[in-house]
């Protein structure tokens, strides 16, 4: 590892404004190297952490929650449920004008180097009320002209607002399509509002399918890239997903997101209420494995709050609340970022040349491969978190070709500030469900007796080494997992 890649990795480990004790919380397959597409499109997704897989275990985005109101009603949403610890689209904490929002971006930019894009994803629909939205990329646009701006909506104002997109420079949008036709949108969306009134039933399904179509083909045409999130729900369009992945493919979209629908009764949605059930993993698994082929897709959404801040998969929200902004930094001095992606650059290059040679040492492992496992991560592509301090792990298919993220578990940390605690461990061993190897920094000797006892093989062995080179190391050793983990 050369000076640059040893900072970069300190970085990501300790965090220059790093967070206390154990707290933390939460757009494969993306093309994701400079090979793999046209030059100008990897300078927009290098840094992207939802558009770019590679580039989610470097980079930060955050939200602000300019956008309170809505146009439309999903069956999955209510806005009015908050709670400060969940991770899930349409949840914030508070809600700010465009120039608090402004505010907040310079305060996380000056501490946070690894924020790379700003973008807007609701509460509510971020082109319903556009100018609180465009007023706040305009603003953010004139002090911190380094960061992309992203934004997500339901696509039903879309049409009127490309010229203002691209105007303002927005490279990446993303459009929420469940349907692509509107006899199945009637079992998802009650209502939209739409010219001074309301629609119901397959009118307003069909208004809102043409115009997301509509949208999506104009900003292709103008050179927006383009995502489609779509949210899974058996029984309802799960089935349908392979027609929307096809349209949207058909029509230019860079990425589909396919995204579990999170059903809970308290939440007081439509779909809680009634018993809508979510996917399981397996399921969500076996559609996405069956669209390869189709548009790329993306398998490390971590299907964020309103005001998410950091890397993917963490939420730092927290930390710079509007009563706390004034305590923090504000500069707009754009030098610690752009070191930090310049680490980021050689670092990429240097895991992209240890993943080659890890494919070279998983070629002729036909006897014990294709496997499955979990690693700890802070980030960087490294082994380099500790197994109680992870509230997530990422799963990575392993086989002779290399190794490939897959997608990631949630579940609640272990360690509860100096001690463990038994009943999350539990929950940590059904949310790894199917894996029996799961990679760490460390892990204390209790919790690896117990998860031993279920099977599952906690390995330390590789601590601080790039992800593919231990992954590679721990199938050509010929060891069993289990021999490495005791
Ligand atoms: Fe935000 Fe969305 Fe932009 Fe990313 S999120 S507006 S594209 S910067 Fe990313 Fe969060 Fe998934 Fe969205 S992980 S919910 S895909
Ligand atoms: Fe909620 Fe988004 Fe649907 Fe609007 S478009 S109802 S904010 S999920």
């Amino acid at each position: 590892m050369n000076q640059r890649v040893i900072a970069l990795d300190s970085l990501l480990n300790t965090g220059v404004t790093k967070r206390k004790g154990c707290a933390a919380s939460g757009c494969g397959g993306a093309a994701d190297g400079p090979d793999d597409m046209a030059p100008e499109v990897w300078a927009k997704v290098r840094d992207h952490p939802c558009y770019s897989e590679g580039a989610h275990h470097y980079f930060a985005r955050m939200h602000v929650a300019v956008a309170p109101a809505c146009n439309i009603q999903c069956h999955y949403c209510n806005r009015k449920y908050d709670c400060a610890n969940e991770s899930r689209p349409g949840v914030v904490s508070e809600r700010l004008t465009p120039e608090q929002a402004a505010r907040k971006v310079l305060a996380v930019a000056a501490a946070v180097p690894q924020l790379s894009v700003l973008g807007v994803a609701g509460p509510g629909d971020a082109l319903h009320d556009f100018t609180r939205t465009f007023e706040t990329f305009t603003l953010v646009a004139r002090t911190l002209p380094d960061l992309k701006l992203c934004l997500s909506t339901n696509g039903l104002a879309l049409p009127d607002h490309v010229a203002a997109i691209t105007a303002l420079n927005i490279d990446h949008v993303t459009i929420t399509i469940n349907v692509v036709d509107p006899e199945v949108g009637t079992r998802i969306y009650p209502w939209i509002f739409f010219r001074n009134r309301r629609w119901t039933g397959l009118e307003a399904s069909r208004i809102l399918l043409e115009r997301q179509m509509e949208g999506l083909e104009r900003l292709v045409a103008a050179g927006v890239l383009v995502k489609v999130n779509s949210v899974m729900i058996p029984g309802v369009n799960d089935e349908h997903l392979k027609a929307v992945n096809a349209a949207v493919k058909q029509r230019g979209a860079f990425l589909h997101n396919i995204m579990p629908l999170i059903s809970d009764p308290a939440h007081g949605t439509h779909f809680g209420l009634s018993g809508q059930r979510g996917p399981t993993p397996a399921e969500l698994k076996e559609l996405q494995d069956a669209l390869a082929g189709g548009a790329s897709l993306m398998r490390h959404c971590r299907q964020c709050r309103a005001d998410a801040v950091g890397l993917l998969g963490e939420d730092r929200g927290q930390e710079f609340r509007l009563d706390q902004l004034s305590a923090t930094t504000q500069t707009a001095d754009p030098a610690p970022r752009l070191e930090y992606r310049a680490m980021v650059a050689e670092a990429r290059a240097d895991r992209r040349r240890a993943a080659k040679a890890a494919a070279v040492r998983l070629a002729p492992l036909a006897d014990v491969l294709p496997r499955r496992v979990a690693v700890c991560t802070k980030g960087g592509g490294r082994i380099n978190q500790h197994f109680g301090h992870a509230r997530e792990f990422q799963v990575y298919e392993v086989d002779r070709t290399g190794v490939r993220f897959i997608g990631h578990r949630r579940a609640d940390n272990y360690c509860g500030g100096g001690f463990g605690q038994d009943e999350n461990l539990e929950a940590i061993i059904a949310a790894l469900a199917g894996i029996d190897t799961v990679l760490a920094a460390k892990i204390g000797a209790c919790p690896r007796s117990r998860l031993a006892e279920a099977g599952i093989a906690v390995i330390q062995t590789y601590a601080h080494e790039y992800i593919e080179t231990s992954l590679s190391a721990l199938f050509a050793s010929g060891l069993a997992p289990q021999a490495l983990a005791s």
